[in-house]
């Protein structure tokens, strides 16, 4: 294994990070690699409270791992960012060093069902996560829990906050915390979320690298090419970019050299690819687990499906986007991105979370386009495609993952799937799903698709 180019023994901790999962050790944890290289302050703790997996397998191999970048040539590099590792039963820790003023950065990669949000995308007071933390508000579960803990010990102490930054796939993420973190606070002292409204930071940031979960195939390929036995390498293409909303304060790691970008404007970049990228993603899932592909590059060989998918980007999500910047060039790198044939993403990984997931990356570019009036019929075909892959998932006893999967279930096996999945108000918001338009526009697909399959719909 070829050691990192810098003084591991010399890092101090900067950055706490929430959720170590392949993400963030494909995407942040390699900007903060390159950083080290130049300024030793910016050594990440990894915590995972819920699970140890993956924090006693990053301890177990003294926190390198390789990072696999496949795409035309791939190469490979070893990550030693991560020097301290947090894992179940050790939150009392993870609280003392929150404390420390050298921690200037708290991230987060624990999936949009992570921040217990509301189908409104404010805090949900009835999470059972939530409702647990503000009971017992000094052994948090949940990241909104912790981050409010910690924030209340460095106002106690008379200390600047930490930065929280979200790096999830969600429309504003930074403010949906940050407001999730003032609400929560309110309930148990004015004070302390006033401070939070005042003076903690909660950059809004888009992040974007398609990285697929690691496997057998992912440690075999990393054996062979670096002789390194790795329990844990992640794999990733070539792209990668982070966005981040330019509030950062004075003190806190350089980003912007090591190629992120700071700016005033993440508003458009953050739509574009949740839109793009995430919603043709998710598109592409449904519609090919339907047909029988297993992962994005095949379904991207499918020349019907891959036509399906640039109409659906040309037609109908760019039209609702502002032009920014040139959307179709970057609908087009994306569609490029997908046919990587080095990288095997499952469309079962993107699947998942449905619930979660359906609402920025589709339902959002649906509203928009009944309220300007353009035509939704491309649009619904995804959305009934999800709707049939539950009741698939359902009727062949297979596991659905997703937060709601046990109301997900108990619909699948009534006889009203299309009518009781629209009144679920966490996934679609009252105005669509009361849409006369968009319910028998999903409706349709729904029915077509059961007759005639999805083929039937995408065209050929
Ligand atoms: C994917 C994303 O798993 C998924 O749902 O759509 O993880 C996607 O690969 C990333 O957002 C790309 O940046």
């Amino acid at each position: 294994m070829i050691a990192p180019q810098y003084d591991r023994k010399a890092i101090k901790t900067g950055v706490v990070h929430f959720g170590p999962g392949a993400f963030h050790r494909a995407h942040q944890a390699d900007y903060i690699d390159r950083l080290l290289c130049h300024d030793s302050n910016w050594g990440i703790a990894a915590v995972s409270l819920r699970s140890p997996g993956t924090v006693q397998a990053l301890k177990a191999q003294e926190g390198l791992y390789t990072l696999a970048i496949l795409d035309a040539q791939a190469s490979f590099r070893t990550i030693g960012a991560h020097n301290r590792f947090f894992g179940p039963g050790e939150g009392q820790a993870v609280r003392d060093l929150l404390r420390d003023p050298g921690i200037r950065i708290v991230s987060s990669t624990v999936t949009e069902k992570g921040y217990c949000l509301a189908g409104d995308g404010t805090l949900d007071f009835s999470h059972p996560d939530i409702v647990h933390d503000l009971a017992k508000p000094d052994q948090p579960e949940s990241l909104v829990g912790w981050l409010a803990l910690a924030l209340r010990d460095r106002r106690a102490e008379g200390l600047a906050p930490f930065t929280p930054l979200c790096c999830d796939n969600m429309v504003s993420n930074g403010r949906k915390l940050g407001l999730a973190v003032e609400a929560f606070a309110r309930r148990l002292d004015p004070a302390l979320a006033d401070w939070i409204a005042g003076e903690v930071r909660f950059p809004n940031s888009m992040v974007d690298s398609i990285t697929p979960a690691t496997d057998d195939q992912t440690r075999a390929k990393v054996r062979e090419a670096t002789g390194f036995a790795d329990a844990i390498p992640v794999s990733r293409e070539a792209y990668a970019a982070w966005i981040i909303e330019d509030v950062l304060p004075p003190g806190s790691p350089d980003l912007a050299s090591v190629g992120a970008v700071l700016t005033d404007d993440v508003a458009a970049y953050e739509l574009a690819k949740l839109r793009i990228l995430n919603g043709a993603h998710s598109s592409l899932a449904y519609l090919g687990l339907l047909i029988g592909h297993e992962t994005v590059a095949d379904a991207m060989n499918d020349a019907a499906l891959a036509r399906f998918i640039e109409r659906l980007i040309r037609e109908d999500i760019i039209p609702g986007l502002t032009p920014s910047f040139d959307l179709q060039a970057y609908g087009n790198e994306i569609v490029a991105r997908f046919r990587n044939p080095a990288i095997r993403h499952k469309l079962s990984q993107i699947a998942w979370d449905g619930s979660q997931k359906l609402p920025y990356r589709l339902l959002d570019t649906i509203a928009d386009a009944l309220a300007a009036g353009r035509p939704v019929e491309r649009l619904a075909i995804p959305i009934a495609a999800w709707m049939l892959f539950v009741d698939r998932q359902v009727s062949a006893g297979l596991q659905i993952v997703d937060p709601l999967a046990g109301e997900l279930a108990q619909i699948a096996l009534g006889p009203h799937l299309v009518d009781d999945l629209l009144a679920l108000e966490q996934i679609f918001p009252q105005a669509l799903a009361q849409n006369q338009q968009f319910r028998s526009t999903v409706d349709a697909a729904a029915s077509a698709m059961r007759e005639a399959g999805p083929r039937a719909l995408i065209g050929d």
